[in-house]
């Protein structure tokens, strides 16, 4: 066991579906990140290498916004990318925690820098992520970092603690979103995780988890780095990508 991580810690995670460490990367990182990504929405640095997804709202016109970069939902890629982001996927405790949750073979599954600018920023409904993605066996481990303070204002992660226990639930396609239907989750106690800046939530990719719209005047962005074992199968059409190596071996039969 690493010292960033205690066996306690480690067994609340495989209990709860999911665990935060506070202060997990330095408040200057953290700045520095943000910067960088107010350079991307709003000041000019080139993202032709990103993916970019707007407000549904926005893009279908039903919504306006001042700039441009106010109406941004989504940024993919940016781990491959930019630098500051590289290092951060890499960075030593956030690794330290994937690694004792997964082993040390990892491979990086996705990277989403997920916004929420003030009044604009839509819910997400209530989801596991496995439903959406196809890799075997169901348990990839994400680590949630806001940029901005999150609380439940802004659109905290709000989870439903030991739910990842049911496997995976059914999901439907309802209006901007696939989600699971309420009689899916029926009762589930559920917890909001307001967070400092530059914290992490790691959780498991069939907790159940939402976040609500930004009703408030503060950004809320957030990186969300999902890490898999590299022993993982992918189970989509062909071969799938070669996904981000972060760590240790690469196994034949298994992702790439
Ligand atoms: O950041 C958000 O608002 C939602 C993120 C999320 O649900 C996810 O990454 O699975």
């Amino acid at each position: 066991m690493s010292d960033t991580i205690t066996s306690e810690q480690l067994a609340c995670y495989r209990k709860n579906g999911y665990l935060l460490v506070e202060d997990l990367i330095p408040a200057e990182e953290t700045r520095r990140l943000r910067e960088r990504v107010r350079e991307y929405t709003h000041g000019g640095r080139p993202a032709d290498a990103l993916t970019i997804q707007i407000e549904p709202r926005v893009q279908r016109g039903e919504m306006t916004v001042e700039h441009p970069g106010d109406g941004i939902r989504k940024i993919d890629g940016l781990v491959q990318a930019d630098d500051l982001f590289c290092r951060l996927c890499l960075h030593e405790t956030m690794l330290a925690v994937i690694e004792a949750i997964l082993g040390p073979d990892i491979k990086l599954f996705r990277n989403s820098l997920m916004l929420k600018p003030p009044s604009v920023g839509s819910q997400k409904g209530w989801h596991q992520d496995s439903p959406y993605w196809p890799i075997e066996p169901m348990e990839l481990c994400s680590c949630w970092l806001p940029l901005d303070d999150a609380t439940p204002e802004n659109g905290c992660m709000v989870v439903a603690p030991g739910q990842h226990t049911l496997g995976p639930l059914p999901h439907i396609h309802v209006t901007d979103d696939y989600v699971i239907p309420p009689e899916s989750l029926p009762d589930a106690e559920t917890t909001a995780v307001p967070m400092r800046a530059g914290s992490g939530l790691f959780f498991h990719s069939l907790l159940p988890h939402y976040t609500a719209p930004n009703l408030s005047a503060h950004w809320r962005r957030a990186m969300v780095l999902s890490y898999m074992s590299a022993r993982s199968r992918y189970t989509g059409e062909g071969d799938g990508p070669e996904f981000f190596p972060v760590k240790g071996r690469t196994y034949p039969g298994c992702v790439r």
